[in-house]
């Protein structure tokens, strides 16, 4: 995208007179002008005048709907209707006990996003063939009556398992938006097939709870501030925000003497900022090293027995679950009884590539050094076998005794949350047939014939495929779903899904596959409250800052509209409007949840609130303080190091009882390495939330799209820094810049994920796409996405 069709595009749009007054108003002041680029910055030649931020109304919004797991502050001022500036939390570090909320550098951009001129600006109707990106200009009429027509004309000759709201997180953990009203709309007119789990920590989610009953696994970030030792495993803080004050705590933690380190093919910024040592690793062979931990932690006699013995399944011959062989045990497997292998450091340094001496020394410290957090990221578990990444880490938490401990961590998905408020706006679906959302695109082709071994719950058998996909707010249609090249022929082809609505900001690859796209409105434009993901404890008032441009429509009022088409308007709005919504949820949290909760107008005003807690939530405390009132919310009431349910799976290759290495299709030891000899991962960038902001020239100058290799992989290929590479394997071709850094491990390349697909006209994605190279084959267990198991080849372009 060229600056010259950024600004073609800003004067050529059919604006009201009254809009682009606003408009020019707001690209007159230098630095905060949004979507017009540097270059045209520098180059005007006029006077500008800076506003100042005591001249303006300035509101207390926040950067909350985007699916970063921060939640942070950003004060929108205000000028005769347009957002000239934007600023965030001025508050000071060190108060730990209301951290500041500070923005990062896409919210700080998001006016940028809100002024963009490539904004969606009235709803539109394809007229070319589906995916083409050919479409008309159409009228809110005409829109909602289409809509209203096929859900309809779908439901009835389908069923309503034919109608499905595709995962989309551009509007997440708020309490209303565009999937909400879908799924609102369509449990009032029969219903739709449901999804499980996410694309986030897929494998996780489901792996967990067979060792700990929940994942919720995680402790409060202050309680970092106990630790004397940190491991972040595949963990990237610094550039991927879990939360927004968790930077602060480690930061503390580091100051207050904890040895921190970062395992992990990259160097990355976290390692940089925060590590004492960074241990590179191969994707996908985690669980080598950590089998190998435990051979260390367990011959050396490093492991809490006592702890073991009272709280955990599984760990030796004499605490198997009835009718299990004691050669089972997680113990015998360490040693090699059960198959002849010790898991030594030697033995794993082969496969994961960490000198055994490394292994050996991370293993001690991290037994010795109490109390020890291991805190887990989720890329490790978006590989082919995920699952066994997550009970892993459970598993050497487990050994050591840093369950239910301050400062220490139970490791694993690591949800906690302390952040509760009630959501008003609510529903419920008839239809209780459920998929694993990863799955989507069989559903797609094949739905009838998915069975429970494809994770189908809630019936036996789908009546239909999926017809009709609703996709609020994602990219998931396109972008940031697997094989790419895959769901694009699958899409195109209409008798498939007959019909498909989006609504999305900008003509994103996923936008271009709408039947009808609507025009979404930004956060600043609408009400909500921002809750933090899984980890945090305030929230965050979303108010309106600005009436919303154009045509742009919130999602909620368009669905009411179809709604009255179909007759239950009523049902559906209850007669509120957004606003009613969240004066609604904070009146009802403060009197269901929280007394301290401020009513609604002080929540306005102030733009946060932090729910106050005398001391760290600490995860499984209540467990191990007192088991036999307490138990563990697994089968056996305890923690499942074995976990008997697994084991009658009868799936023991693929879904093993205890966590353990399992060699991974697409890894190192793959004999489709001799063809494809690189592995590729991604990761989530610091410029972008997946592929939101993708379209942001500053952004892009900030940190760009490029793919990182090794220095020693560049020279056998005869590349350089700066060079196009072509990227390839079996699934797809991509094209983008090289970067050559010895901040990857040799063997791996990464590209982080959520470029925008750019097809030229042969259809090669020409600006590193990396879902053009990733595979729809589900994790075991989870049915999970394993998009960062993918072997490929590289070549100068
Ligand atoms: N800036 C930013 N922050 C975000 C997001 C975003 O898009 N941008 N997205 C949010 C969302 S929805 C999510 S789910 C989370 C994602 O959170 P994570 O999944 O934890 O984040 P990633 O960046 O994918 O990966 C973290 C690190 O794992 C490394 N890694 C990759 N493969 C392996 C492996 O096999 N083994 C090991 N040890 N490490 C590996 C990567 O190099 C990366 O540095 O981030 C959230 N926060
Ligand atoms: N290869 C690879 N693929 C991945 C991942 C990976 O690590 N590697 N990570 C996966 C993960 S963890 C996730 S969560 C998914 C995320 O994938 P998605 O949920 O698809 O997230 P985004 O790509 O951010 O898409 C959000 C869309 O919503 C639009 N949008 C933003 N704000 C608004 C709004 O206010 N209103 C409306 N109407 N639209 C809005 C944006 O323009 C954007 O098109 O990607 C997954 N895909
Ligand atoms: S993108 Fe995330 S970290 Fe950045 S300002 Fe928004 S909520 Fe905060
Ligand atoms: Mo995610």
């Amino acid at each position: 995208m060229t600056e010259n069709n950024h600004l073609t595009n800003f004067l050529t749009n059919k604006m009201q007179r009254r809009t682009f007054l606003k408009w020019s108003g707001a690209i007159g002041i230098p630095v905060i002008a949004g979507g017009i680029g540097t270059k045209m910055l520098v180059e005007r030649k006029e006077e500008t005048k800076i506003v100042s931020a005591k001249d303006t109304e300035k509101i207390i919004s926040t950067c909350s709907i985007n699916n970063c797991g921060g939640r942070c502050v950003i004060k929108a001022h205000v000028k005769d209707g347009v957002v000239v500036r934007v600023s965030t939390d001025t508050q000071e570090s060190g108060d730990l006990s209301t951290p500041p909320l500070r923005a990062c550098v896409r919210g700080r951009n998001y006016r940028s996003m809100l002024y963009h001129p490539d904004r969606l600006k009235y709803p539109m109707k394809r007229v070319g063939k589906r995916g083409e990106g050919k479409f008309t200009r159409i009228s809110w009429d005409e829109a909602i009556e289409t809509i209203a027509t096929e859900v309809k004309r779908i439901g009835d000759q389908y069923g309503p398992e034919s109608r499905y709201v595709n995962y989309a997180s551009g509007q997440s953990w708020g309490l209303h938006g565009g999937k909400n009203a879908a799924r609102k709309l369509l449990s009032l007119t029969g219903g739709y097939l449901n999804y499980s789990n996410d694309y986030s920590s897929g494998a996780g989610n489901v792996a967990t709870p067979y060792t700990y009953g929940t994942n919720n696994s995680g402790s409060s970030f202050d309680s970092l501030l106990h630790s004397k030792y940190i491991i972040l495993w595949g963990q990237n803080p610094s550039e991927m925000i879990f939360s927004t004050p968790y930077r602060e705590y480690l930061m503390q933690a580091k100051k207050n003497g904890a040895k921190i380190i970062v395992i992990d093919p990259r160097y990355t910024d976290t390692a940089i900022a925060f590590a004492d040592e960074w241990i590179p690793i191969l994707p996908t062979t985690d669980n080598a090293f950590m089998d190998a931990m435990g051979y260390v932690i367990i011959t050396e006699k490093l492991h809490d027995q006592a702890f073991l013995d009272k709280y955990c399944i599984g760990f030796d011959g004499d605490h198997m679950p009835d009718g299990v062989s004691g050669e089972e045990s997680l113990k015998s497997y360490l040693l090699g009884v059960s198959d002849g292998i010790a898991k030594t450091p030697e033995w794993a340094e082969k496969i994961c590539r960490v000198p055994a001496d490394k292994i050996r020394e991370i293993a001690r410290e991290y037994a010795k050094t109490k109390p020890a957090a291991l805190i887990q990221g989720w890329a490790a578990q978006r590989q082919a076998y995920g699952e066994q990444f997550m009970r892993g880490g459970a598993q050497l938490a487990c050994l050591t005794g840093n369950v239910g401990k301050l400062g220490g961590w139970a490791a694993a998905t690591g949800y906690w949350s302390r952040s509760d408020i009630v959501y008003p706006f609510s529903y419920e679906n008839p239809v209780k047939a459920s998929i694993p959302c990863f799955l989507w695109t069989l559903a797609v082709e094949k739905g009838t014939e998915m069975t429970a071994a494809d994770g189908l719950v809630g019936t036996e058998r789908l009546t239909t495929n999926i017809k009709c996909i609703f996709n609020m707010a994602g990219n998931m249609l396109i972008n940031q779903h697997a094989d790419i090249n895959k769901t694009v022929k699958l899409l195109e082809d209409e008798s498939k899904v007959e019909f498909i609505v989006v609504s999305d900001l900008f003509m994103t690859p996923s936008a271009k596959f709408a039947d009808i796209l609507l025009p979404g409105t930004t956060f600043f434009e609408r009400y909500d409250i921002g809750v933090p993901w899984c980890f945090g404890d305030y929230v965050v008032f979303g108010d309106k800052t600005i009436d919303p441009l154009y045509e742009c429509r919130d999602e909620y009022d368009v669905f009411a509209e179809v709604a009255g088409k179909l007759g239950v308007k009523e049902k559906f709005t209850e007669g509120k409007t957004t606003l009613d919504l969240v004066k609604e949820s904070v009146e009802r949290t403060k009197k269901e949840l929280d007394p301290n909760f401020p009513i609604f107008e002080d929540f306005r005003k102030k733009g946060v609130h932090h729910f106050k807690y005398d001391a760290p939530l600490v995860a499984f405390k209540e467990q191990i303080d007192d088991l036999e009132n307490h138990p563990f919310e697994t089968p056996s009431g305890k923690i499942e190091l074995f976990s008997k349910s697994l084991w009658d799976m009868n799936r023991h290759d693929e879904i093993p009882a205890i966590a353990k290495y399992i060699s991974s299709w697409e890894g190192p030891e793959d004999p489709l390495k001799e063809k494809y000899p690189l592995q590729l991962i991604s990761w989530h960038y610091k410029r972008r939330c997946h592929s939101t902001y993708d379209n942001q020239p500053w952004l892009e100058e900030a940190a760009k799209q490029e793919m990182w290799m090794n220095p020693k992989d560049a020279e056998k290929r005869g590349i350089k820094n700066g060079d196009r590479v072509q990227v390839q394997n079996e699934r797809g071709t991509l094209f983008i810049e090289l970067k050559v850094t010895p901040r990857i491990t040799p063997g791996v390349v990464g590209i982080p994920q959520g470029a925008w697909y750019t097809p030229d006209k042969d259809g090669l994605d020409q600006r590193g796409s990396v879902n053009v190279l990733t595979s729809q084959r589900p994790t075991p267990l989870a049915k999970a996405n394993s998009q960062l198991t993918n072997l490929v080849d590289v070549k100068k372009a």
